[in-house]
């Protein structure tokens, strides 16, 4: 595969002269003004329709010989792709950044304006969707046939404002001026039933056939988003569906008094690709998940086999060597009784031919363990909506009970485990075991979370299928979180080892050599100190606060969870503040403590988490008494593009949470490889930085999995830690008072309460006084300037491991055995 082919910066397809004049073309024929009119978000426009040309050559090449070479290709399914921006990662795959950066400057255009312009295309929560996106930037750059299916959701996660310390959430409207990437392909057109009910008839020898007779019909537009990888050759697409109205309404299913889609009672057509959920890790379980969810698998089902049937027609018995389909989590598991029914009732197949087909087709990754995130529908509403598939599941589940009664002979209580269909006072459909069923792989995200997956989530079904489960460890592109991020560091990888460590990152290793070089450490001291400017700007900016660049700049950025554990990290800044009042000689290096966090809207405490921390930020800013030691900054609306501007000027990656619930975490191998120290517990990946960088570069606390499992068997009260540690009670009390929320006293008591009355659930108590001390570790090794260079060096040269290159190659190698195509120019 390419990725590791030895290979220099992109050599760019146009000069600088042709792209002004590209750009000059696009401002006058296709936005229709000119250079003497344009604003910067034309300049924009011009731009992007300028590098789109070459784009849609590299597409239209692309698919090309995809067609030509018949290959075989991965369906990536995720109901989350959160791409951030595209203009500069484009430009840095075609070789153009600086072509286009001196084109610009001729027109008097600076470039850094041009792409702030750009709104994020946020399509997905978090870590889930931004992997979902990491993942096709490496298909591409590797040559790997691929297509990545989702929602063309009109509005993508919430913009985030503060309010007087409160999250006020804004409706994000990323295409509101039009996206100058995505191409309508109304020609692919499909469409999708709904509700109604499901018609017994018996064919010529007997056969029991089912009809669907669907209440309404939805149609599925698909908007494609070219996916340019490194150096350009290979465009794939990303394919997402935007549902809009048939018309149609079936008189059959309301005479018979089936469900139809009457007003009121059914969601209506264009509400299905409206919003996405903002729901990090919780699953609501609302009808209208549940379509949206059917929504984008039937039509990115009906689009491949539309494909295949163009090159084999109706001959099934290759269609599981041409296609591979890997679920992003149960959210696309819907597909497996959505292909059944394809292939049983409309191709006509037996069942175990089609079954056969089904399980060499799909492969599921599991992404969590947090019970409220493990879905499960209830039966009753997938009756409703999709009335055949309920009958497929219960089939594809009275097949499976037989297997365990082979299995385990006569064990109900067995049975009553693995059973797709949880029986209680409401029967409910458990997608994971669905998906388990209907995959022939199943994969965790790293090492740790993969363990847990067979031997406390999974572990019946692993002895069932030995070899099913699986891992791979999760990555990150290293195009878009160091080459395009921090310019300055990447400037000065490619001076000491070369440029191609962007396509084999295992190159990085060559830096630490160069560890404990004086020089050295003072080149990429100055490029972080240089980024530490830039971020400090940018807080100036945003919330009118002075940071200085020579204190520590701690940075934790991420959903916001109780499992996450923001509210550890504030239990102990309040710590700090209160050892610097009761001793004004409190010996500590300045800290900035830099948050970007959005919490689900309806999440109550983890709202309150915020709140907290912007007050108690408030308080601290402003105290003359703190001397600067400490400074509090919530950047809101954080963002894959604010994120780029974070990650680079970190010296401090804080990943925190409870050992055993992040299932890997993206956002600590980001801030290690832009040369952060992780200070964290052995949870999800974590643990495999910890064996990268060893034990002396980074700094590791806290009870481990098989300490949190003891701690609750044996009965954890939190109440033990606050009455026997006075810093615990004493910051605990100060939150019940209105020191931080003048005339409103108890405004931050609800998170008091979580930690003690409700038995402190992330064992945050349990860990503070290990986690303070590991601050204090931190403190004492930033003051050994040399010392702090070689850890921070080491950390970048080490991550090697977790470009996404390598996860898209375990995938390849264990799952979707795929090959390269390489595209004929
Ligand atoms: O997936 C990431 C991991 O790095 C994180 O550790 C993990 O927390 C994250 C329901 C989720 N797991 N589950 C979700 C997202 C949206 C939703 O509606 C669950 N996200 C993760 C990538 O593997
Ligand atoms: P983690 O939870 O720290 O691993 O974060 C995963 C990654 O997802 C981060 O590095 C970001 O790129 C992205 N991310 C997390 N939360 C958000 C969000 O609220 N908006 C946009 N991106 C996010």
């Amino acid at each position: 595969m390419n990725a590791k082919a030895t290979k220099t910066q992109p050599s760019p397809v146009i000069d600088k002269a042709a792209f002004k004049a590209a750009v000059i073309k696009h401002l006058h024929c296709t936005l229709g003004t000119d250079e003497n009119k344009a604003n910067n978000h034309a300049w924009w426009k011009a731009t992007c329709a300028a590098i789109q040309e070459q784009v849609l050559e590299g597409l239209r090449k692309t698919q090309k010989s995809h067609y030509l070479n018949d290959t075989r290709a991965v369906h990536y399914f995720s109901a989350e792709f959160l791409m951030g921006r595209l203009l500069s990662n484009n430009l840095q795959n075609f070789g153009l950044f600086d072509v286009a950066n001196g084109a610009l400057k001729e027109l008097g255009v600076e470039i850094s304006d041009i792409l702030e312009e750009e709104p994020d295309m946020a399509l997905g929560n978090g870590g889930l969707g931004r992997l979902a996106a990491c993942f096709i930037d490496s298909l591409a750059t590797m040559e790997l046939p691929a297509i990545g299916y989702g929602i063309h959701y009109e509005h993508g996660l919430f913009r985030q404002e503060i309010k007087s310390g409160a999250q006020i959430e804004r409706p994000d409207s990323w295409r509101h001026y039009g996206n100058p990437w995505e191409i309508c392909r109304p020609e692919s057109i499909q469409e999708v039933s709904l509700y109604g009910y499901v018609e017994t008839k018996y064919g010529d020898n007997g056969r029991v056939l089912k009809e669907w007779h669907p209440g309404s019909i939805v149609k599925g537009v698909p908007w494609d988003i070219p996916i340019v990888g490194y150096e350009g050759k290979t465009v794939n697409v990303l394919r997402l569906w935007q549902s809009e109205a048939s018309g149609y309404f079936n008189w059959d299913v309301f005479n018979a008094g089936g469900y139809v889609d009457a007003q009121r009672e059914n969601v209506s057509a264009e509400t299905i690709s409206k919003v996405l959920y903002p729901n990090d890790e919780t699953e609501a379980g609302k009808e209208l998940r549940l379509i949206q969810q059917y929504f984008f698998c039937s039509c990115s089902l009906k689009d491949i086999i539309r494909r295949y049937k163009r090159a084999h027609g109706d001959d099934w018995s290759r269609f599981a060597d041409q296609v591979v389909i890997q679920l992003n989590d149960t959210h696309p598991a819907i597909s497996i009784p959505e292909l059944m029914r394809i292939l049983v009732d409309r191709a006509e197949l037996g069942w175990d031919e089609a079954w056969g087909i089904c399980t060499k087709v799909f492969a599921y990754t599991n992404h969590t363990l947090l019970p409220e995130a493990l879905e499960k529908w209830p039966a009753r509403m997938i009756e409703k909506i999709l009335p055949r598939h309920l009958e497929i599941i219960y089939e594809i589940n009275h097949r499976f009970m037989a297997e365990v009664d082979k299995k385990w002979p006569g064990d109900n209580a067995m049975k009553a485990k693995l059973s797709i269909i949880e029986e209680g006072n409401e029967k409910m459909v458990r997608m994971g075991h669905l998906s388990v069923i209907g995959s022939f792989a199943v994969n965790g995200v790293a090492e740790m979370h993969s363990r847990l997956v067979k031997s406390s989530l999974f572990p019946e079904f692993d002895e069932l299928y030995p070899g099913k489960l699986t891992n791979v460890t999760n990555g990150i592109t290293p195009r878009r979180w160091l080459k395009a991020c921090n310019p300055g560091l990447s400037k000065l990888i490619d001076k000491k080892i070369g440029e191609d460590w962007p396509l084999d990152l295992d190159k990085l290793q060559g830096l630490a050599k160069f560890a404990s070089n004086k020089t050295f450490q003072k080149q990429f001291m100055k490029v972080k100190l240089e980024n530490k400017e830039l971020l400090a700007e940018e807080i100036r900016k945003s919330l009118d606060i002075e940071v200085d660049v020579n204190a520590i700049f701690d940075v934790q950025i991420k959903r916001l969870h109780e499992y996450k554990r923001q509210h550890l990290a504030l239990l102990n800044i309040m710590a700090l503040y209160r050892r610097i009042l009761e001793n004004p000689d409190y010996d500590m290096h300045p800290r900035v403590f830099v948050f970007g966090a959005k919490a689900a809207p309806g999440y109550k405490l983890a709202k309150d988490i915020i709140y907290a921390i912007n007050k108690v930020a408030d308080k601290i800013n402003n105290d003359p008494r703190v001397n600067n030691k400490i400074k509090v900054a919530f950047l809101p609306n954080y963002r894959v593009s604010l994120a780029e501007k974070m990650i680079p000027a970190a010296d401090v990656s804080e990943q925190i949470s409870t050992a055993g619930k992040e299932a890997s975490g993206t956002g600590n191998m980001k801030l290690a490889l832009n040369g952060a120290v992780t200070i964290g517990t052995l949870d999800g990946a974590n643990v495999e930085i910890a064996e990268e960088v060893g034990d002396d570069n980074i700094f590791i606390f806290g009870l481990t999995v098989e300490e949190v499992n003891e701690l609750k068997a044996n009965g954890y009260n939190p109440h033990d830690y606050y009455y026997k540690d006075p810093e615990i009670k004493a910051v605990l009390d100060w939150l019940e008072t209105d020191y931080f929320t003048p005339g409103k006293p108890g405004a931050l008591v609800s998170i008091k309460q979580s930690l003690l009355d409700n038995g402190d659930p992330y064992m945050v108590l349990a860990d503070f006084r290990a986690y303070s001390d590991a601050q204090i570790a931190v403190d004492t090794a930033y003051r050994d300037k040399e010392r702090w260079a070689e850890m921070a060096i080491i950390n970048t040269a080490k991550m090697g491991k977790f470009t996404s290159d390598r996860s898209i190659r375990d995938y390849v190698e264990r799952v979707w055995k795929l090959s390269p195509c390489k595209i004929e120019s």
